[in-house]
């Protein structure tokens, strides 16, 4: 197993939490966003109901999981019957449906993972991506937002990962670094193993079953509020913490990260040991629901040396810089 490097965090790391704070406070959606994205939602949902009456429209990512910034997209799903179509012909006929309702940008990405349309609204002049049944979004949302609610830490830390990723460029699912969902995933595993715990294994805890698919959890979370509360890290000390783990204590070669069990487990357990077709299982994280799922397969040899330098320097930052909270945050330029 990898050497563990033990490192002392800087004696005065608690003098940055109020400037992190701030950040993250500014990096908050403010009410002028969030009702352009009802504004969004609310045309969509005309253009939609014209031609499938039926549909369900339900709000997932980051507008719904309460981790999004000024600057997130909307993400919609449409929950449908239907029937002998499939649903890239439903897309495609989206696609069609959008263009004459003019909204601009329309674009069906059929081969994707998860097949979408993506356009963008110049009423609100936000951006969407729609997708068809896709429930483990749904749950997956659902989830993320449910955690949220037990620690405020998980949020000011989620945001400020997030927010790093975006301006050091590691966060271009298409490029081979992580997305957004995944950074929220790495936060919630990283709070369920401090010492003392500061999140719960919300699936791993007795429930009362809220639906009948796989998808369920223990979540009433209002009884879980002070969950966290014997943990008295400051956010600061939290963010080190967090780069300092996947710099140097992860074990690449052998842990998978799992928020459905609250810990890490073996890539043996898994069947993750070998690259199979893309998926090269070199930073492994679970999904919590699609559990066959690794989101760090997009991770490829160059990214994954790229990914570990900006933890590296992330620590680095925080532990000698002066002025961490701006240099952290400097955007990676070649
Ligand atoms: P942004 O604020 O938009 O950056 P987000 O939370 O909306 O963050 P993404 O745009 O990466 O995150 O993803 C939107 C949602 O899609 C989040 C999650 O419910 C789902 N999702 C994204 N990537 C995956 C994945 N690899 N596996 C399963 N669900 C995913
Ligand atoms: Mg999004």
């Amino acid at each position: 197993r990898m050497r563990r490097r033990q490192v002392e965090c800087r004696g005065d790391i608690d003098t940055f939490t109020p400037g992190l704070i701030a950040l993250y406070e500014s990096l908050k959606p403010s009410e002028e966003h969030k009702s352009k994205q009802q504004q969004l939602v609310d045309s969509l949902t005309k253009s939609v109901s014209k031609e499938w009456p039926n549909a369900q429209l339900h709000l997932y990512g980051s507008c719904a999981n309460s981790f999004g910034t000024s600057h997130s997209d909307v993400d919609v799903c449409l929950q449908m019957e239907i029937g002998t179509g499939s649903t890239v012909e439903i897309l495609l006929r989206l696609a069609e449906i959008l263009r004459t309702d003019n909204f601009e940008s329309v674009e069906a990405i059929t081969g994707a993972r998860v097949p979408i349309v993506r356009m963008s609204d110049p009423g609100s002049g936000l951006s969407c991506d729609i997708c068809i049944n896709n429930l483990f979004a749904v749950a997956n949302t659902k989830l993320l937002k449910d955690y949220a609610q037990i620690d405020q830490r998980l949020l000011q830390l989620a945001f400020l990962v997030k927010h790093w990723a975006k301006l050091r460029g590691v966060n271009e699912t298409y490029r081979g670094t992580l997305s957004s969902y995944a950074y929220v995933i790495m936060c919630i595993n990283f709070l369920q193993l401090r010492e003392p715990k500061i999140l719960p294994c919300l699936q791993a805890m007795e429930q009362t079953y809220f639906d009948d698919t796989e998808c369920t959890y223990f979540d009433e979370v209002h009884q879980l509020h002070d969950f966290g509360a014997e943990n008295k890290e400051s956010i600061a000390k939290l963010l080190w913490e967090f780069f300092h783990y996947w710099a140097n204590h992860h074990d690449y070669r052998n842990d998978v990260i799992s928020v459905r069990l609250g810990k890490t487990i073996t890539k043996q357990e898994k069947n993750w040991t070998t690259r199979i077709g893309n998926d090269r299982h070199l930073m492994c994280i679970e999904d919590p629901f699609e559990t066959g799922h690794d989101l760090g397969r997009v991770v490829d040899r160059q990214t994954i040396r790229i990914l570990r330098e900006e933890f590296e320097r992330g620590a680095a930052v925080l532990q000698y810089d002066h002025d961490p909270c701006v240099t952290l945050f400097q955007p990676y330029t070649v």
